[in-house]
């Protein structure tokens, strides 16, 4: 029988949703913010005929953990171009890549603090500020199929209400969640069977549960900022990472890793974000167009990563001056390694607390009805 969990599927659901969030751009509802409302663009759900003259000129800034040509850039100049376009030249978006502006966790401060409007934020570098995002580092969570993984992230409400509000009361809203792509391992020795993981020395970003995930493998990880990755496997500080196929190559991870594992052990999550007393200070012309466009990079984000990681795949394989063995895991290989890693949910519940544990016992209500999986 079809469970009944609250996917924002419907017209109905978001107009409830946003009443039951504070109903406007008012920005007086009781997170601090609309973005319940506004996910899924419910904000301002008619705003495709938004009158622009009254739209103040405005010069507005977003970091992104990426440099320039990776998913994440790309992704926000494209989204800069829609603010322009649909604002008529009022609104302009200027794209800072990573580094311009510090580390990937200087840059959710900076969010925070309203020193810049805008950050693409992975929740793997806010795991021990919002600690429900940690949920995003549970393996073998979602499915394989990135599009219907994509499904779920726009739809979901356990994502886009519950675990919003979270991350609002850090100052932080986030605009809409999207995959990267699925990830892989690199390693300086083969990754095969859970057994491989023994001892080795693996980088993670900082979410305390991607640490406890390769526990569980009987990994020894370290987190560490992207910015020190590849020196880190040049020598020899860390053995392997994970990261979607795009990464791996456009961060040149390949020239000093011997091994690909094809593992699709999850998928890589970032999230637009907005600072919510900027948003909520907006006029709701303005707002209605942030909404819109971020609802329009929903399938582009998608399209850009999903060219980017076929794309890169191919040149990690005709890389002949840094050969690397790819191994694909079979489905047997990987439940081993999925076994392991289904506890660790109850690490998570357990760590977490009573609404991480609902946040995820929700989800797992929601993924099983969106991938058809219910019993
Ligand atoms: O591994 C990381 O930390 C980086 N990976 C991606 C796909 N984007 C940015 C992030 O910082």
């Amino acid at each position: 029988m079809m469970k009944k969990t609250g996917l924002l599927t419907g017209a109905v659901s978001l107009s409830l949703l946003l009443a039951a969030c504070g109903g406007g751009n008012d920005g007086n509802d009781a997170t601090g913010g609309n973005n319940a409302g506004n996910n899924g663009n419910a904000g301002n759900a008619d705003a495709g005929n938004t009158d622009t003259s009254d739209i103040a000129a405005q010069d507005w800034r977003i970091v992104v953990e990426e440099t320039q040509g990776q998913v994440q850039y790309e992704y926000a100049q494209e989204f800069a171009n829609l603010l322009n376009e649909k604002s008529d030249g009022a609104l302009t978006l200027d794209v800072y890549e990573f580094g311009a502006l510090g580390s990937e966790v200087d840059q959710v401060e900076q969010l925070q603090q309203g020193i810049i409007e805008f950050a693409v934020i992975s929740p793997g570098f806010t795991g021990t500020l919002v600690p429900e995002g940690n949920i995003f580092a549970l393996q073998f969570l979602f499915p394989d199929d990135q599009e219907v993984s994509q499904e779920i992230l726009n739809d979901s409400e356990a994502l886009n209400v519950d675990l919003a509000e979270k991350y609002v009361e850090q100052s932080i809203m986030p605009l809409s969640f999207w995959t990267e792509g699925a990830m892989q391992w690199t390693g300086s020795t083969p990754i095969q069977t859970p057994e491989d993981f023994e001892g080795f020395q693996m980088r993670t970003q900082e979410s305390p549960l991607i640490l406890e995930s390769y526990r569980a493998y009987g990994a020894d990880p370290t987190a560490m900022s992207w910015g020190e990755l590849y020196t880190g496997l040049q020598q020899g500080t860390v053995d392997g990472q994970e990261n979607p196929i795009f990464f791996i190559a456009d961060a040149n991870f390949n020239e000093v890793q011997d091994h690909m594992t094809i593992s699709n052990h999850n998928m890589y999550v970032t999230m637009t974000t907005v600072n919510p007393d900027f948003y909520n200070g907006l006029d709701e012309a303005t707002q209605s167009i942030i909404d819109e466009s971020i609802e329009e990079m929903k399938q582009r984000g998608f399209d850009i990563q999903a060219e980017q990681n076929e794309e890169f795949l191919s040149i990690i394989e005709d890389d002949t001056d840094n050969p690397t063995e790819i191994y694909e895991l079979s489905e047997d290989e990987r439940d081993a390694f999925r076994e392991l890693a289904v506890p660790v949910r109850d690490f998570f519940r357990d760590d977490v607390g009573e609404d991480g544990a609902m946040i995820l016992d929700k989800l797992e209500e929601e993924i099983a009805e969106m991938s058809g999986d219910e019993a």
